[in-house]
C-alpha cells in the first residue's frame, strides 16, 4: 500500500527493460468500476510507454475482487503470457466481507506465484475508504496501475 512517502507513480525509467517483445494478461475486477477502470487505464498507459504494443496485452474483466484468482490462475495456461496483473479494489464495509475477500485474493495470487511459471502482479488496492482508492488510482498518490505495469515488465525480464 502507498503512504504519504511513496507516490505509486514515480519509478526511475532507466531501471525499466524494454516491453515491445513482451505479452501480458490483464485480470480486472467489475466492483469500484471508478476505481479499477482508473488502475487499468494506468497499467495499459505505462506498458505501452515502455513499449509493450497493444495487441501484446490481453484483457478480460471478472465480477468481483475473489474471481481475480480464477482469472489470473486461468491465464497462467497461456504460455503466450511474460507476466500477469491482477487489478481490484477492495473498500472496507460495516461486515468482516472486507476482511475476507482480501485475504483470499492475497493467499490465492500468493499460491500462484508459488506453483506457476509465470509472475502474477498484485494490483488490488485494499482501502478504509474511497477517497483512499482515489488517491491511490491517479489521486494525489498516483496510480498503482503504473506501479504494477513496471513490476510486470521487471519480472517479466526477471
Ligand atoms: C461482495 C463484495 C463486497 C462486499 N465488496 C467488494 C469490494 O469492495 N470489491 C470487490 O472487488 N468485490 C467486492 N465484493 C464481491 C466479491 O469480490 C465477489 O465478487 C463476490 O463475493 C462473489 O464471489
Amino acid at each position: 500500500m502507498s503512504t504519504e512517502l511513496h507516490h505509486l507513480s514515480n519509478y526511475d525509467e532507466q531501471s525499466v527493460p524494454d516491453a515491445s517483445n513482451m505479452c501480458f494478461g490483464v485480470v480486472v475486477a467489475e466492483w469500484n468500476p471508478e476505481i479499477t477502470g482508473a488502475l487499468l487505464d494506468g497499467t495499459v498507459r505505462t506498458l505501452e510507454k515502455h513499449g509493450a504494443i497493444p495487441e501484446n496485452i490481453h484483457i478480460k474483466t471478472v465480477p468481483g475482487s475473489f474471481e481475480l484468482i480464477y482469472g489470473a490462475q486461468q491465464m497462467t495456461k497461456n504460455d503466450g503470457f511474460d507476466a500477469i496483473i491482477i487489478l481490484g479494489s477492495v473498500i472496507k464495509g460495516e461486515t468482516p466481507h472486507f476482511d475476507y475477500i482480501c485475504q483470499g485474493v492475497t493467499y490465492g495470487i500468493a499460491r500462484l506465484n508459488a506453483s506457476q511459471n509465470i509472475p502474477v502482479i498484485y494490483g488490488l488496492l485494499t482501502t478504509n475508504n474511497l477517497q483512499q482508492a482515489k488517491d491511490r488510482s491517479g489521486g494525489k498518490l498516483g496510480n498503482k496501475g503504473d506501479e504494477c505495469a513496471i513490476d510486470a515488465i521487471k519480472m517479466a525480464k526477471f
